[in-house]
Formats: C-alpha cells, structure tokens, sequence
C-alpha cells in the first residue's frame, strides 16, 4: 500500500469516528409527550415533556417555541404551593442532568401555550431551545381531556 493510501484510510476512519460522535451526541436526548386539547373557546393549554438525557454532559432547556403557529408561545411554568393553593410561576430553565430523565407533569413543571387551538387527533410541532445554543424540533400528539376537566398547572 502507498503512504498517501494509508494516511487517507486513517483520515477516512477518523472522519467516520467524528460523524458517529457527532450523531451520538444529538441524539443523546430522546424527547417525547404530549399536550393537552383546548375546551370549547379557550386558547390556553398545556403539553408535558419528558426528556431523558443518555448522553455524558448536564442539558438546560431554556425555551421553547412553536415554529408552525403564528401568534402562539409556549412557556415554562412550574407549581407552586402557596397558602395552600397551586399557583404557576415562569421557571427560567430545566436542567437535565446527565444520565436522569425530568419528566413534566400535570401540578408540576409543564409548557404553558397561549394562543393555540388544540384538537385532540392532532400534532403539535414544538422547537427546543437549549442553553448550549442547540435546538429540536419535535412533535407530540395532542390528548383530549382526562376526566372531563382541564386542570392544570
Ligand atoms: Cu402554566
């Protein structure tokens, strides 16, 4: 074998290396849910996450977005008890420690979105932004009400 075929086999395993880690790294986070359908008239709900986070280095979600719907936003909220009532406070970010998986929940952390109509049947696409500058996009089926009554947060 020439040199030059031997260093370009090196260079060629070395690139296929690179790629495989760079792929492992995007998909150490498998994110799935689900949100919630909108009673009659109302443009507010809710969808809950769960991110599992297989990969070696802590995550934060910073923000979430809703590319495909004009006038939406979706927020981080989490609840707190106060005097014995729950109450919703923005959350800043969600920290996803290396090897754990946060789940969200209905009483707890979940995504606050204003300005959407959500039928039950349908997918919701949803953007994630991440504090290291990456981003997501997914889409989580949307649920009809459980138990008859929307009650979150
Ligand atoms: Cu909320």
């Amino acid at each position: 074998m020439q040199r030059w075929q031997w260093i370009a086999g090196v260079l060629l395993v070395g690139l296929a290396w690179l790629g495989c880690a760079a792929a492992q790294a995007t998909t150490a986070l498998d994110v799935s849910g689900y949100a919630r359908e909108t009673p009659p008239g109302a443009t507010m709900s809710a969808a809950y996450l769960s991110l599992r986070n297989s990969g070696k280095a802590p995550r934060r979600l910073v923000a979430v977005t809703l590319p495909d719907r004009d006038g939406a936003a979706a927020a981080l909220h989490t609840t707190v008890v106060d005097d014995g009532i729950n109450r919703m406070r923005p959350l800043a970010q969600l920290a996803i420690p290396a090897g754990a998986t946060v789940a969200m929940a209905p009483g707890g952390v979940h995504l606050m979105l204003r300005g959407v109509r959500l039928q039950a049947g349908e997918q919701l696409s949803l953007r994630l932004h991440f504090a290291n500058g990456s981003e997501r996009n997914i889409r989580v089926p949307v649920r009809g009400p459980q138990g008859g009554g929307h009650k979150h947060g």
